[in-house]
């Protein structure tokens, strides 16, 4: 009899150590830090539940401050789908920041395609008016005072470079590739959606709970609702200390150490958008549709209601768009040298 639940025990132990090592295998505690001091985590290969079903009586009840047909609107997001994302990959434990770019244009002498095409980006302007404006836009823009350099708000070299559009991130990523001999990319729509998750189901990383992003998230709380107070009702309750972008990892990261998967800025990813995509795409390795009029952006922003920050949201833009809110964050492939 002792000799069967000491078996037991046994093979439980077993079970339990290799679920653990199995959690444990989707990171490496450590990251990598790379030759511009951007630290890179290793994501393990593995499958995941794209996208959401959730219903719109569910969502309805959960954010009560927007209109019910809000939640019609989510086409998009299904069906919720298995992926397989079938190779190791590096990413970017934070959101490339101001000092990074920094250092790409002034060893590259790139310029940045708002300051290139003269139109400028956006900013933010405390007696700018947007109900006195045709478009109603939140910010001032574009306009040339503003770029990568001035988003109309102070920011050290630690916080995310916003105000960036899809081919200068995309330079940004080839110059660090000629740089390190190594190729870094944008990630692809499921890449980021597999890293954002880090294994979980729920609304965002931190739980279903709107308010679980207090402490994981950069988003339109009471801070900063007092400066565009007509939105006041769609603010994240309570503060999380930031009105404007915050240093990139103010915040508890997700399961595999990645900081402001929801959140400070919006992140382009490869990927062109189409509307009905997850019903017809590959389950290995999506890459997107291969063509398409406007790019996917994820996470939401420092800016963003909690409703728009869910790991399953999908936002556009065009490539040449450039706002105070939209940033970027590298993958880097494996190397031979990688390679277990
Ligand atoms: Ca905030
Ligand atoms: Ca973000």
């Amino acid at each position: 009899m002792k000799s069967i639940h000491i078996y037991a025990l046994t093979a439980q132990l077993l079970v339990f150590s290799v679920a653990a090592q199995a959690a444990e295998a989707k990171t490496s505690a450590e990251p990598a830090v790379n030759s511009i001091g951007m630290r890179l985590m290793r994501i393990t290969a593995g499958e995941f539940i794209m996208g959401s079903e959730e219903s719109p009586a569910s969502l309805a009840k959960a954010y009560p401050q927007l209109p019910a047909e809000r939640f019609h609107k989510l086409q998009d997001e299904a069906p919720a789908h298995r992926v397989q994302i079938s190779r190791d990959f590096f990413i970017g434990a934070h959101e490339v920041t101001v000092g990074q770019f920094r250092k790409f244009v002034e060893a590259s002498g790139f310029v940045p395609e708002s300051i290139k095409d003269g139109t400028g980006g956006y900013g933010y302007r405390k007696d700018y008016d947007p109900s006195k404006t045709a478009r109603g836009d939140a910010f001032e823009g574009r306009d040339l005072r503003y770029s990568w350099l001035n988003p109309g708000f102070a920011q050290t070299d630690a916080h995310p470079v916003v105000n960036i559009t899809y081919a200068d991130a995309l330079a940004f990523a080839q110059w660090l590739s000629k740089l390190e001999g190594k190729r870094y990319r944008l990630p692809t729509e499921a890449e980021w959606e597999y890293a954002a998750r880090a294994g979980t189901r729920t609304r965002y990383h931190s739980g279903d709970d709107p308010a679980s992003l207090l402490k994981v998230a950069n988003v339109f709380d009471a801070d900063s609702a007092v400066n565009w107070p007509r939105w006041k009702d769609m603010a994240l309750s309570g503060h999380d200390g930031y009105a404007f972008t915050s240093p990139v990892g103010s915040f508890a990261p997700n399961a595999w150490g990645l900081f402001d998967m929801h959140g400070n800025a919006w992140e382009w990813v490869s990927d062109w958008h189409g509307d009905d995509y997850y019903a017809n795409s590959p389950p290995v390795d999506p890459q997107g549709p291969i063509d398409g009029e406007v790019r996917v952006r994820r996470g939401g922003s420092w800016h963003t209601w909690p409703f728009y920050a869910r790991a399953s949201y999908r936002n556009i833009n065009s490539e040449s768009s450039r706002y105070t809110l939209l940033g970027f964050r590298l993958v880097r492939e494996l190397t031979e040298a990688d390679k277990p």
